[in-house]
């Protein structure tokens, strides 16, 4: 029976010996590659990632010692490890268990991530509390060297370092975030990591003891002592020591070995430690190793990803204007891959900017590129863009700069589940002054939203499903706070939509009734809404509002608001998101349980318009 099957339990690890413990790494990727090729997910993170996590499995003792995982990617290998490595089969799918920890699934998840970066802080805050409790155990948060890059981190770096709470971070350092780390932080890792000083002298020295015949005890006490010396101590993170943490590596990530013995000191270190180990992104897949960008996210079997995209759009047709017009930037937070813009950083490179995980700084650095009279354009996902509320409040609508946001995968998003839901920023964004929220309802009103982007000179929020779900014909040209009438007829029923996936339930909705024609508009404004149309409206309308957005604060509410404030007699349904979508899988899987099919909707609508 292969060693994986045996694993009930995380005790069954500490159980094993060092060869069988090998076994158990080859077992899991093979596991990992066969299984995450069916389901889709984090593949090439969690191949670098095996031994690291069997040797902290073996080293610590979880549910009593803590594991944080940072943004929870490369979690797959810990849940194998906790009793769920059937439920991988899974992994991200209806039904199943989630592609990051989460604190409902399992005791061994202690805290739910998913956004980069908080890891540091949320060890720190579990440690404080133990030792306010007088409780005794570990707390080790692991993070990688693309989620290092992130504010958060180093606040709480800066915070841990004076404080001297025991805590232990494993800096799991593949030089790669999505795509190849960047910055100022990586270029320093670079440094230490390429200083094979310590491996090799390690290697040397284990050699020579190894080879002395029969020689008197002390001789060996000394020179493992010369050993441990220099394997704790040769080559020091200079920039964490002078935050106050001590640093022990680099180590190799892939030797259980070296993980083994370096964890089995640091365990027991009385200040906070940081244990430098290096690995290899898609390990043991040799297409992996060689292009982990790739493979950092797979498609599951049955979505080759090859739907018309709203990101591809993006980069294209950027890139094009940008040909034409010298001010255009384009800037991403580590994400060039996802949000298309690659094309654009290939076109042009002096104008793009990739500023790793760091929403916020993108923003506010975006705002300092508007004022000196660029047009700069930053492209973020819906999830991650609520890092920046205030950098979006306070330096781009406070001063009305000409910044327009990008915001992709808004809506539901599937797989990914709770954690990414873009379902917040039209009510972060609309309470904000002197910003319009526009959102395409196709790749062909997205290029024209794009092109009249150019000339518009306020903030400027375009939202955008990650897939287009339905191509129209007719596009009539844009007009600033002004509504498109897609089916137009004697009736004073009204479906008003958001753009992309809601627009076209509502069509799809409007067909079932046979006894009622409804009229379907196009919400492409969502801030401000069509005040012309909303005062013309007839009295004792029957409104249906359709957002991919929650209730409050979105665009149905936005427009009773409006109404109430017009003292307009008027009957209002509103269908948007709950606050917290938690369900998992493909969209139209998740839309069909949260009962947004055209069949239930035009069932709630009879009863409405009754
Ligand atoms: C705030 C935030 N921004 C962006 C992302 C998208 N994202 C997920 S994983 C990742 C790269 C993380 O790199 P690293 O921490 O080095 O992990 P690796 O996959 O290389 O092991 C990014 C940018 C995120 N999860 N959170």
């Amino acid at each position: 029976m292969p060693i994986i099957d045996k694993i009930k339990d995380p005790n069954d690890v500490r159980l094993l010996s060092l060869p069988q413990l090998r076994q158990l790494s080859e077992e899991i990727r093979k596991y990992l590659i066969e299984t995450i090729s069916i389901t889709g997910g984090h593949l090439a993170s969690n191949l670098g990632v095996v031994e690291l996590t069997l040797a902290l499995y073996y080293v610590f003792e979880p549910p009593k010692d803590k594991f944080i995982w940072d943004v929870g990617h490369q979690a797959y290998v810990h849940k194998i490890l906790t009793g769920r490595k059937e439920q991988l089969n899974l992994i991200r799918s209806l039904g199943g268990i989630s592609g990051f920890p989460s604190i409902e699934e399992s005791k061994y998840d202690v805290f739910n991530t998913g956004h980069a970066s908080t890891s540091i802080s949320a060890g720190l805050g579990l440690a404080r509390a133990r030792d306010l409790k007088n409780e005794d155990y570990k707390i080790i948060s692991i993070i990688g060297d693309g989620a290092l890059t992130g504010g958060m981190a180093f606040e709480a770096l800066n915070d841990l370092g004076v404080s001297k709470t025991k805590m232990i971070i494993v800096l799991n350092d593949n030089n790669m975030s999505i795509s190849p780390n960047i910055g100022g932080i990586n270029n320093y890792l670079s440094k230490i990591r390429v200083s094979k000083k310590y491996a090799a002298l390690k290697f040397k020295t284990q050699k020579i003891i190894n080879q002395l015949p029969i020689i008197g005890k002390p001789l060996i006490d000394v020179l493992e002592k010369v050993r441990n010396n220099l394997k704790f101590a040769l080559v020091s993170g200079k920039m964490f020591e002078q935050f106050g943490l001590k640093y022990i590596g680099p180590i190799d990530g892939h030797s259980l070995e070296d993980l083994i013995d370096f964890l089995s000191h640091v365990k027991n270190l009385d200040e906070p430690v940081l244990l430098h180990v290096v690995t290899q992104k898609g390990k043991g897949l040799p297409c992996a190793e060689k292009n982990p960008t790739e493979y950092h996210g797979v498609n599951s079997a049955n979505n080759n990803g090859n739907g018309h995209s709203f990101s591809k759009t993006l980069g294209q047709t950027l890139s094009l204007l940008a040909d034409e017009n010298q001010s255009i930037v384009a800037i991403t937070a580590a994400m060039a891959d996802g949000t298309g813009l690659e094309v654009f950083k290939d076109k042009h490179n002096d104008r793009f900017f990739d500023v790793a995980i760091c929403e916020s700084h993108a923003v506010t650095m975006a705002a300092g590129l508007a004022i000196s009279g660029l047009k700069p354009y930053v492209a973020i996902y819906s999830t991650f863009l609520q890092r920046s509320f205030d950098q979006i409040l306070h330096d781009v609508c406070l001063m009305k700069l000409p910044v327009t946001f990008c915001i992709d995968r808004a809506g539901v998003v599937g797989a990914d589940g709770v954690t990414h839901q873009g379902i917040y920023d039209l009510s972060y964004l609309s309470l904000m002054p002197d910003i319009t929220i526009i959102s395409p309802k196709d790749i062909q009103e997205f290029k024209m939203m794009l092109k009249w982007s150019l000339d518009y000179n306020k903030p400027l929020a375009i939202r955008y499903p990650k897939d287009s779900v339905l191509e129209f014909d007719v596009h009539t040209p844009i007009e600033y706070g002004k509504w498109e009438i897609i089916n137009s007829c004697q009736s004073n029923i009204y479906i008003i939509a958001t753009g992309g996936r809601m627009l076209k339930l509502g069509i799809e909705t409007s067909k079932i009734f046979k006894n009622h024609k409804i009229n379907i508009i196009n919400a492409r404004f969502i801030k401000p809404l069509d005040y012309v149309f909303l005062d013309n409206l007839a009295d004792n309308s029957y409104i249906i509002t359709m957002e991919d957005n929650v209730l409050h604060g979105g665009l149905g509410m936005s427009i009773a608001n409006y109404l109430l404030k017009r003292n307009k007699k008027f009957k209002i349904k509103h269908i948007a998101m709950p606050e917290k979508v938690t369900i998992i899988g493909e969209i139209e899987e998740v839309f069909k349980k949260l009962g947004l099919t055209p069949q239930k909707l035009s069932k709630e609508i009879s009863d409405f318009i009754q």
